[in-house]
């Protein structure tokens, strides 16, 4: 009998069932203080056991890696021999999401809407269920498509939401998130969109007059789930690859000079690129919906997390498009708005400039395949030790977020 339950639980543990519980796992910022120092936590991202939360970037600037127990004496002995300059952000990631997971149970449901509330992550069945809900409540504004279906079967729902003028062909604001497993906040931003347009429809008619908005709020729901069911920092999509690792990273999958900088080969890694571009439904589906809208679409936004930045083409290379001092002036609008609103800052420039190389994503991919002249990817602000933002900081997160979002909106409908 011991050894069947045995045999069971090993057989759960080899095909992934069982829950990652991330007990003893580290989290480190470690800060580059010179070129030999960066060069050396670049090498050291190229390992597929170190997940990077915040990849190396400038100078002084810290990066964030979790690490399994196993690596850690190695890792720590390392940066002592070059005397490297680091944190432990967390001692032991299981105890930290442990107490976050306690605060949201006790955490209210006052901002509840819906069944919908701004004090919780929600679950992708009760996101598509509140979309429907409010086609229900608003048919003459809102109305909720199928768009297409995961690797696992879930539905891809888009809600288009209008102001009911019965005008077609209008101008669209396209805006998606959780292209990224674990960055929740991200789909919760934009139910927080949806919310403010919806059920606010009176105060921003302005945002609504000429144009409408398609919302995807969950890009890759597989991954989003595992996210919540098993592995919390799950990042790609869900979909084998080998025998033994699943996912692409769906940012890494769009056919516009894919897997040309910044994307990996291997298929354990978390910036796998694919087999081929848009090998992932969930990338087919926000490719054809950005095609359908070709000269409608006006502005493409993308939610992620996180790092308070407002990114522009290009991902794939350093240099400019010709018109970036347009999508500047809408970014910085965007960042302007929030540091008036709470004093959260926001950096602003081009994914490669400002970031990293990284070829293959949808913003570049909106911008020059699907001509939408502003395109932007916002990574919303870190929460908790990264990616765990508290019930009590999501409301914050996302209605600052939100200011941006309006802001950024605004200036393009009054130009566009
Ligand atoms: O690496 C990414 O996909 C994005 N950052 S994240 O930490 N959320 O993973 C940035 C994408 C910027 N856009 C392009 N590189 N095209
Ligand atoms: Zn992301």
């Amino acid at each position: 009998m011991l050894l069947k339950v045995l045999t069971l639980l090993l057989l759960c543990a080899t095909l992934g069932w069982a829950k990652e519980s991330y007990e003893g796992y580290k989290i480190y910022d470690v800060t580059a203080r010179n070129n030999f120092e960066k060069q050396l936590l670049l090498r050291l991202a190229n390992n597929v056991d170190y997940d990077f939360f915040e990849m190396p970037r400038a100078l002084h600037a810290p990066a964030r890696v979790m690490l399994m127990p196993k690596d850690q004496p190695g890792f720590e002995s390392l940066l002592q021999r070059f005397n490297m300059e680091y944190l432990v952000v967390s001692e032991n990631l299981a105890r930290s999401l442990q107490q976050q997971q306690g605060e949201r149970l006790m955490s209210s449901r006052a901002t509840e809407t819906r069944g919908i509330s701004f004090t919780a992550f929600q679950r992708h069945a009760d996101i598509n269920a509140y979309l429907d809900s409010l086609a229900k409540a608003y048919p003459s504004r809102v109305s909720v498509k199928v768009a297409g279906q995961s690797y696992e079967k879930r539905d891809l729902k888009t809600i288009t939401i209008s102001n009911g003028d019965g005008r077609q062909g209008k101008n669209v604001i396209f805006l998606d998130a959780g292209i990224h497993a674990r960055e929740w906040i991200a789909p919760a931003g934009a139910l927080y969109v949806i919310y403010q347009l919806v059920e606010n429809f009176v105060m921003y008619q302005d945002l609504l007059k000429d144009y409408d908005w398609v919302i995807l709020p969950v890009v890759n729901p597989d991954g989003y789930e595992y996210s919540h069911s098993t592995t919390r920092m799950w990042r790609k999509t869900r979909k084998p690859v080998t025998s033994t690792c699943s996912g692409t990273d769906a940012n890494r999958n769009f056919d516009f000079h894919w897997g040309e900088v910044g994307a990996s080969s291997i298929a354990c890694a978390d910036t796998y690129k694919g087999s081929t571009a848009f090998s992932e439904p969930e990338t087919q589906t926000v490719r054809d919906l950005l095609l359908e809208l070709k000269g409608r679409g006006k502005f493409y936004l993308t939610l992620h997390s996180y790092g308070n930045y407002l990114l522009y083409p290009w991902g794939y290379t350093s240099d400019l498009p010709a018109d970036w001092r347009n999508i500047d002036e809408v970014a910085k609008a965007g960042a302007a708005a929030i540091k008036k609103a709470t004093g959260t800052k926001y950096t602003v420039g081009s994914s490669t400039n400002v970031l990293y190389a990284a070829a293959g994503g949808s913003d570049d991919y909106a911008y020059a395949m699907a001509k939408f002249p502003i395109s932007i990817t916002m990574e919303l602000p870190a929460g908790g030790t990264g990616f765990d933002p508290t019930p009590a900081q999501i409301l914050p997160m996302v209605s600052e977020t939100w200011e941006g979002i309006h802001a950024m909106a605004k200036q393009v409908i009054d130009k566009y």
